[in-house]
C-alpha cells in the first residue's frame, strides 16, 4: 500500500490554527515592566555565531508580516555534545525537538502572558517560538534546551567608601559612598556581569544562586580563606566561617533577600527556538559585617569567569552601563527598591 500524500488544506489548517494560538498568547507583555519592549542584544552578534539575518526593530514581532524572513539555522557542536540522552551528565536536550513533550516544560515569560499557564508557543516545525519575537538565527545556538532555559542571577552589593575627583581640577580628591555590586567578567564575549548561571535539571533556584556566586565570583577553597584572612588578623578558622556565612545569605528564609526580576533575558544566544529567563534576587551587605569584611579579602574569579570586582553601580562608570543581556535593567530595578 502507497503512502497518504501530505494534504496541503490540513497542513494550512493547521499553521492557521498554530497562528491563532501564537496570537492569543504574544499580547506584548514585557521583561522588567517596560512597556515597549524589544529585544536587542539576542539580534546581536555572538563570538561564536555566524552572522544573523537582519531583522529590524519593526520585524521582531512574530505578527508582522516577513516573508522574506530567512533565519540562520545554527547550533553549535558542544550542543550535540552534551546531548543528555547520549552522555552521562550531557546538558542538552537531544537534536530531535519532536520527541519532547513541550506542555512539560516552564516558561516564566508565557506563564506571565497566560495567567499562569506557562506552555510554550511551537512554530509550524514544532520548536518552541521566541516570546520576544524574531532573533534573525534558528535552532539552538548555544545554548540547550529548545525552548526556555532557566539561569539564576545573585546580585550581591554594598556601600563603600571611594576616593573620587573633587571636580575643582586641581588634581585633589574627596571621599564618596558609592553603591558597589559583586560583578564577573564573561570568558565568553569579555562582558562584565552579574555572577549567574543555569540552574541545573532538578535543583532549587536558592541552591543555583549559590553554586554560582561561589563558583565564579568567590573560587576559593577553605584553606584559601584561613590563609588570606590568617595574614590579616591570624583568625584561624575563617574558611568555615565564610562558608557559614554564605550558606545564610542564600538562605531561602534570608528575611533581607530580596525577588528582583524573574523573566525573559535579552541575551545574545538567544535564539528563534532556544532563549535564556532567569530568577534574580538581591542581597545587600551591611558595611562593617563579618561577610563585608570577607567578601572584601575573598572575591576570586573562578569557572566562566576571567575576573570579578566590587563594580561601582554609577551612570558614566563604563562598565556599569555596558553590563550583559539585560543585567543592567535588573540591577537599576534593585536600586528602586532600595529607595
Ligand atoms: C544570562 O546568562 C543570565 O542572566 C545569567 O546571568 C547567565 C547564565 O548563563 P551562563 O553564565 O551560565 O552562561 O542570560
Amino acid at each position: 500500500m502507497t503512502a497518504m500524500p501530505q494534504v496541503p488544506a490540513l497542513r494550512r489548517f493547521k499553521a492557521a490554527a498554530q497562528a491563532v494560538q501564537a496570537a492569543r498568547w504574544f499580547a506584548a507583555i514585557p521583561p522588567l515592566s517596560t512597556t515597549t519592549y524589544i529585544h536587542e542584544k539576542a539580534r546581536r552578534s555572538h563570538p561564536a555565531y555566524p552572522a544573523r539575518a537582519p531583522v529590524q526593530d519593526e520585524q521582531v514581532s512574530w505578527f508582522t508580516h516577513f516573508p522574506t524572513y530567512k533565519p540562520t539555522p545554527f547550533e553549535h557542536p558542544c550542543v550535540a555534545a552534551n546531548d543528555r540522552t547520549k552522555k552521562a551528565g550531557g546538558w542538552a536536550d537531544p537534536q530531535n525537538h519532536r520527541v519532547l513533550d513541550f506542555t512539560k516544560r516552564k516558561s516564566y515569560t508565557y506563564a506571565q502572558r497566560q495567567q499562569g499557564v506557562s506552555s510554550m508557543v511551537l512554530d509550524s516545525e514544532g520548536r518552541p517560538m521566541n516570546p520576544m519575537g524574531r532573533t534573525g538565527m534558528c535552532g539552538r545556538g548555544l545554548l540547550g534546551k529548545w525552548g526556555a532555559n532557566h539561569a539564576a542571577d545573585p546580585l550581591v552589593t554594598r556601600y563603600a567608601e571611594v576616593e573620587v575627583d573633587d571636580g575643582t581640577g586641581t588634581g585633589h580628591t574627596t571621599t564618596k559612598r558609592v553603591l558597589q555590586m559583586v560583578a564577573i567578567k564573561r570568558k565568553d564575549n569579555g562582558e562584565w556581569a552579574i555572577p549567574g548561571g543555569m540552574v541545573d535539571d532538578g535543583e532549587k533556584v536558592s541552591a543555583t544562586l549559590m553554586r554560582e556566586f561561589r563558583e565564579e565570583a568567590v573560587s576559593m577553597h577553605a584553606a584559601d580563606v584561613a590563609g588570606a584572612a590568617g595574614k590579616v588578623d591570624g583568625v584561624a578558622n575563617r574558611g568555615a566561617q565564610f562558608e557559614a556565612l554564605l550558606q545564610e545569605l542564600f538562605h531561602e528564609s534570608n528575611p533581607n533577600a530580596r525577588f528582583v526580576y524573574k523573566g525573559y533575558v535579552d541575551d545574545p544566544r538567544n535564539t528563534d527556538n532556544a532563549w535564556m529567563e532567569t530568577w534574580c534576587m538581591h542581597y545587600h551587605i551591611p558595611p562593617q559585617s563579618p561577610l563585608a569584611e570577607m567578601l572584601s579579602l575573598g572575591l576570586r574569579a573562578g569557572d566562566d569567569a576571567s575576573e570579578v570586582e566590587w563594580l561601582t553601580i554609577q551612570e558614566g562608570n563604563e562598565r556599569f552601563g555596558s553590563l550583559y543581556a539585560s543585567h543592567k535593567s535588573m540591577v537599576m530595578k534593585a536600586v528602586q527598591q532600595m529607595q
